[in-house]
């Protein structure tokens, strides 16, 4: 998962507003919580994002639970982030039309009760064309479609041969790398096959956007700079904007397209 919230000193999430420090209270509507009628360091002080299929598993029970609670209907719910790219340019945008694991199966496997459920990874076609059509708008980074690779590891797991450990020869991570690549894989990262199987499963809309930070072709360090990476990051957050936009009827952002009007 990412996030591009600014930290200030001490690690607090900085808001770029000087007007809500004068607030008696501060009203958040639409998540129906204040901070004089709630306790919101008790309530969320401890939140932290996690990392992989463990962590996107949890969030989302409990997310999938609350829509319902909250009888939402026509939810569509889109996965955005990081990866790693498998012969696309850095900083590329990958929409994912299929979650495969690491073994390039459409497929993701749980245990349950002692036994290996295999559930499927299918995603929406038809929000993969959306989001497509909504990149053209936005001509300033390569967005592409492709097969996403989700692995349990960040290292061995995905063919690194930097980890604290590794058991293979470059030659072989590059044989693997280059079998994903003819199977389809153009980026790879650690949530989409739980995201897609458990939305899939519960009647959710779903799709998975995220940008590449460097091509496993070429090697297994991120060395972009700072700046570079944050830029990266707000890519698949300017498409999915864009498909909101659409979705709503809205304009196009600034900068966010060639045409005039
Ligand atoms: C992409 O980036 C993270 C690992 O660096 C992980 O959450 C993922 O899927
Ligand atoms: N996230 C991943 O899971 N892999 C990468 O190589 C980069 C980001």
């Amino acid at each position: 998962m990412t996030g591009t919230a600014r930290f200030s000193g001490g690690g607090f999430v900085h808001v770029k507003n000087p007007h809500l420090e004068a607030m008696d209270e501060d009203v958040l509507y639409h998540l129906d919580l204040g901070t004089k009628t709630h306790d919101l360091p008790a309530m969320f002080g401890d939140i932290k994002h996690g990392m992989g299929i463990p962590s996107v598993s949890i969030m989302l029970h409990e997310l999938i639970k609350l829509l319902h609670h909250a009888k939402c209907r026509d939810v569509t719910i889109i996965r955005i982030g990081t990866s790693g790219g498998l012969g696309v340019q850095a900083g590329s945008v990958v929409i994912t039309d299929r979650a495969v694991d690491a073994c390039f199966q459409p497929r993701f496997e749980q245990v349950v009760l002692g036994d290996v459920v295999v559930r499927g990874t299918d995603l929406d076609g038809g929000l993969v064309e959306e989001l497509l059509a909504c990149s053209e708008a936005i001509p300033d980074f390569p967005t592409l479609v492709g097969h996403t690779m989700c692995t349990y590891d960040f290292y061995e797991g995905q063919g690194r041969l930097d980890g604290a450990l590794c058991s293979f020869s470059n030659e072989r991570k590059l044989e693997y790398l280059k079998r994903a690549h003819d199977a389809g894989v153009r980026n790879i990262e650690m949530e989409s096959t739980a995201f897609a199987a458990l939305c899939g499963l519960c009647g959710l809309r779903a799709a998975v956007v995220c940008v590449t930070l460097l091509d496993r072709l070429e090697g297994d360090q991120i060395r972009a700079s700072h700046e570079v990476l944050q830029e990266y990051q707000q890519r698949p957050q300017r498409l999915v904007a864009a498909f909101i936009r659409r979705r709503l009827g809205l304009r196009a952002a600034a900068g966010n397209t060639t045409s005039s009007h």
